[in-house]
């Protein structure tokens, strides 16, 4: 993989922890969410269409696979969808459940946040049986994305040991220099 490189004069990125609320936030991002994309003044937002806006960039080095065709190719969205529509607010609702409930007794959605995280990571283990990466033997940033998502559970209690493949594919990920450098770009903004 060649080092991932940020064009700093077009492309602006945003990044605020526990801040997506605040009014200064949301001048930015109405939405009220993170991740956003300032570029020249404009805003996208939407994990999936910032991931693809990126690779789509001439300066910026491939983060997704070429597809063959049409089909392979809404095939690779449908990943990156499922990564942000099912997987990763399965892990929300492990780690704040408070965001899908008033209620003071959050167990309700931490255990069909645990369902859904089981049935998916389940899925994610099969994919990854046999296979370095996500798509086989090349990175992508689906394997990056995913990583977050397993990493972030875990971190909020829930274990990965029914899931071997998983951490093997964790262990590869945390390998990577560019897993350094996002680790030290996030300890400067904390
Ligand atoms: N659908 C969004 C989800 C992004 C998302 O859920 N971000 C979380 C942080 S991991 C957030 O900003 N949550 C604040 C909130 O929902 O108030 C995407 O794909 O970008």
């Amino acid at each position: 993989m060649k080092n991932w490189v940020y064009t700093a004069n077009i492309v602006k990125s945003i990044f605020v922890a526990g801040e997506q609320k605040s009014e200064q936030y949301l001048k930015v991002n109405p939405f009220g969410k993170v991740p956003a994309l300032l570029v020249d003044g404009k805003l996208l937002t939407e994990n999936p269409a910032i991931l693809i806006y990126l690779n789509s960039l001439p300066s910026t080095n491939e983060i997704l696979p070429k597809a063959n065709d049409a089909f392979h190719q809404s095939q690779i969205y449908s990943d990156l969808m499922w990564l942000s529509s099912t997987l990763h607010p399965s892990v929300r609702h492990v780690c704040v459940p408070s965001y899908y409930t008033i209620s003071e007794n959050k167990e309700d959605v931490i255990e069909r946040g645990r369902i859904a995280l089981s049935m998916n990571l389940n899925l994610a283990e099969k994919r990854l049986v046999g296979s370095q990466w996500w798509y086989g033997d090349k990175w992508s940033i689906v394997d990056t994305y995913l990583h977050w998502c397993y990493t972030r559970a875990e971190r909020g209690g829930y274990s990965l040991e029914n899931f071997p493949a998983l951490g093997a594919h964790q262990k590869r990920v945390e390998k990577m220099p560019s897993y350094a450098k996002r680790k030290s770009i996030e300890n400067n903004n904390l």
